[in-house]
């Protein structure tokens, strides 16, 4: 019998992973539901939120799905109450919705700057404010907040995803810092290069029919040659929902190839 420390599964547990209806979201949501959790996603658009419901239950889930845009506080406090009245106590949170404006930065206007803030940071700190209360009433809770490589990295365009995911980092830390003693972990995933919709204008076949030049320098920095799944997080985000990391605050947990490890492949 495995004792708690083992213990990866989800049994019992509803998950909230926001921004679900593909994607990163969509994946964490469904390595959840496999190791039986209930799962909870919102989006903005409810036909979004009805194609997610449809997609879930294609791979044999039954999600729950709500119409909430995560940087609206009063919302985000709507659609918690809500869950906790029709599913119940969020046990475990996923900030997963997140946008990304590749501008150059002084070309980028305050408002597009201020926009990614809002939905890469604010937005987790709004959530985990809705969840973290009744978490400490029930006396347990886990918060995934998924950061990113610009976490660590900068590079051209992504100053505002950049400063965002940063804050994220740092947000993670702070909340494992102030509410560790009520036995809730907060921790981060920071996915490499992951082929979603996110990333699809860096993976473009050019007219000549060659990779993206982004594409080949991903894959020539990546050891495993190769863009990441969003399935490769998966495993990643059941381990930090369940109780086997109790004991785990405060990290960020990067799966990314191998990326940041490696001084990328020599041109042939
Ligand atoms: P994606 O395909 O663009 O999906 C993002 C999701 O977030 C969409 O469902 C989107 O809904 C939702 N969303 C955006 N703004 C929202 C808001 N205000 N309220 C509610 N939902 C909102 O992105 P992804 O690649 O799956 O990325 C998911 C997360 O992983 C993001 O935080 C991203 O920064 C992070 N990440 C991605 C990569 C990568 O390589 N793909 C790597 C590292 C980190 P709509 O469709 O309605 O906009
Ligand atoms: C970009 C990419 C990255 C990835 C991810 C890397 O334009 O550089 O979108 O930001 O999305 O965040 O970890």
């Amino acid at each position: 019998m495995m004792d708690s420390k083992t213990n990866f599964s989800l049994a019992g547990k509803v998950a909230l992973v926001t921004g679900a209806s593909y994607g990163i979201g969509f994946a964490i949501a469904k390595a959840m539901a496999g190791a039986g959790a209930t799962i909870v996603f919102n989006d903005i658009k409810q036909e979004l939120v009805d194609k997610g419901i449809a997609a879930y239950k294609e791979e044999g889930i039954t999600a729950h799905g709500y119409v909430c845009d995560v940087t609206d506080e009063e919302a985000v406090n709507g659609m918690i109450a809500k869950i906790e009245e029709e599913v119940g106590v969020v046990d475990v949170l996923v900030n997963n919705a997140g946008i990304i404006k590749r501008i150059p930065m002084i070309e980028m206007s305050a408002k597009d700057f201020r926009q990614v803030i809002d939905v890469d940071l604010n937005a987790p700190f709004i959530v985990s404010k809705a969840v973290i209360p009744s978490m400490i009433k029930k006396g347990h809770g886990k918060i995934i907040n998924i950061c990113s490589m610009m976490s660590e990295f900068g590079r051209e365009t992504v100053s505002a995803y950049a400063a965002a995911k940063g804050g994220l980092k740092m947000l993670t830390r702070n909340i494992a810092s102030e509410y560790g003693e009520f036995n809730i972990q907060c921790n981060g995933i920071g996915p490499g290069y992951i082929a979603t919709p996110q990333t699809a204008p860096l993976r473009e076949v050019q007219p000549d029919g060659s990779r993206h030049p982004f594409d080949q320098f991903i894959i020539s920095k990546t050891p495993a040659g190769r863009w990441g799944e969003a399935s490769d997080l998966g495993g990643p985000a059941v381990f930090l929902a369940s109780d086997a990391s109790d004991f785990v605050n405060g990290q960020i947990l990067y799966v990314d190839g191998g990326i940041q490890a490696y001084i990328g492949k020599q041109p042939s």
